[in-house]
């Protein structure tokens, strides 16, 4: 079934115009031109960051009652796909407010959280962040070890928190952790919402990494950390793990949107490298094999936006898309890579030095492939509903 467009938009069809024409303004005009410094001084200008709140980009995902866009799947589909056309890195910057960070409060939090948090998150004054990768568990995260022990009305938490996006700048933290230590699996884990200045927690040095210079990852080192017991999500402990997974479904769909508006960025550059480059006496566009390289670019970024936006209007529609998510990122983060690998063969030895953005973009696309889900831990996912779906 193939679904029809503006199934729940959150915006009339004029004001979204003007959001989308304004995002790729935003990106054409301030985010391409200081691509290179950003990667090369490894921080994203501070009025960069207040254009970003003032366009609103933090509070995308965020419900309009509490201050937010509160665009639909779709429309979130649509900025990331114009956000996506610079380097990455400045996704990150709201990443976390639009996505993971946050969204565990959005779908599960209380009334008092949600009114307390998520106007702070939409309009940037806060940065939230998801903990949930630790030195022992990443792909395997029902086996994460930090605890929260509660001990009257707070929760004691010791763990630690590994390679957690924009820690070094986050207010608050979406934390998992084990509630039940005598529960080694999924039902032992709860998740918090808490401040980051409570008196117990380290954030660790950013890590130095292979691409997307300008967004931070830290560890995150809870000693001891009194959390209010009032932090929890939801009404009661041991569902931290299914809200994890159901973030994360979301999230793999954002970054798949991200990863099809980076496509679209280098099927572009090396449109227009290919166009300029003259060798045996022509455009290097003339010739077939580079023709055959553009294609088959063009035509994987058309199908990374095709299912991107059929998963949005199911999810919008209300339906579970776990699998369809994972499908999406396992197929999008794969085919941004070759994008990014044929745009480098495009530019021949030019795409190896990192005068051009294509040896930037060719780092910066590896990490779609290991976050918030490596493609093995799609195949998973998808396997298992194939399987448990046979069954029913
Ligand atoms: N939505 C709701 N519930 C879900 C779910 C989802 N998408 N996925 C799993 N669950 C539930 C299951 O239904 C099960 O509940 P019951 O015990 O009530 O049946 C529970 O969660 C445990 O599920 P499962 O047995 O499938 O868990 P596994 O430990 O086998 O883990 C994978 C499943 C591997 C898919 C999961 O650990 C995963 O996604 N790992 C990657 C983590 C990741 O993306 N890390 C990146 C860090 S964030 S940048």
């Amino acid at each position: 079934m193939f679904l029809k467009p503006d199934v729940a938009m959150a915006l009339d069809a004029e004001t979204r115009t003007q959001l989308i024409e304004s995002v790729s303004r935003f990106v054409a005009e301030r985010l391409v031109p200081i691509e290179d410094d950003v990667a090369r001084n490894d921080r994203v200008p501070d009025e960069i960051v207040q254009e970003m709140r003032e366009l609103g980009l933090f509070g995308l995902s965020i419900p309009q009652e509490y201050g937010g866009l509160g665009l639909s799947m779709e429309e979130e589909a649509l900025v990331c796909f114009e956000l996506g056309k610079t380097s990455p890195a400045f996704r990150s910057v709201i990443g976390t407010n639009v996505g993971i960070g946050s969204q565990g409060l959005v779908m599960f939090g209380r009334p008092e959280q949600k009114t307390h948090w998520l106007p702070k998150i939409a309009s940037g004054e806060v940065i939230a962040s998801f903990c949930l990768t630790e030195p022992g568990a990443g792909s395997d995260a029902a086996s994460l070890r930090t605890t929260a022990i509660r001990k009257g009305n707070h929760y004691v938490v010791n763990g630690t928190k590994r390679y957690i996006t924009n820690a070094n700048k986050a207010g608050a933290f979406t934390l998992m952790a084990r509630t039940d230590p005598s529960n080694k699996g999924a039902g032992g884990i709860s998740a918090f919402f808490l401040p980051s200045n409570l008196k117990g927690i380290t954030i660790g040095k950013p890590e130095r990494k292979m691409g997307q210079q300008g967004a931070h990852i830290c560890d995150v080192i809870f000693e001891d950390c009194e959390v209010p017991a009032e932090c929890l999500i939801g009404a009661k402990e041991g569902e931290g793990f299914k809200l994890a997974m159901q973030v994360l479904d979301r999230g793999r769909l954002h970054i798949s949107a991200v990863c099809t508006g980076v496509a679209d960025r280098l099927v572009a550059d090396s449109v227009k490298y290919a166009s300029e480059r003259q060798q045996f006496g022509q455009a290097i566009a003339e010739f077939q094999l580079i023709q055959g390289m553009l294609a088959d670019s063009k035509t994987e970024a058309y199908a990374m936006r095709c299912m991107v936006l059929e998963t949005a209007r199911k999810r919008d529609a209300g339906a579970n898309i776990s699998l369809e998510a994972s499908a999406c990122k396992l197929f999008a983060s794969e085919a941004v890579g070759r994008i990014a690998d044929r745009n480098v063969q495009i530019h021949g030895g030019a795409g190896y030095v990192s005068d051009y953005a294509a040896e930037r973009f060719y780092r910066d696309v590896r990490i779609f492939r290991l976050y918030e889900g490596t493609s093995q831990i799609q195949q998973v996912v998808i396997a298992k509903n194939l399987l448990r779906a046979a069954k029913a």
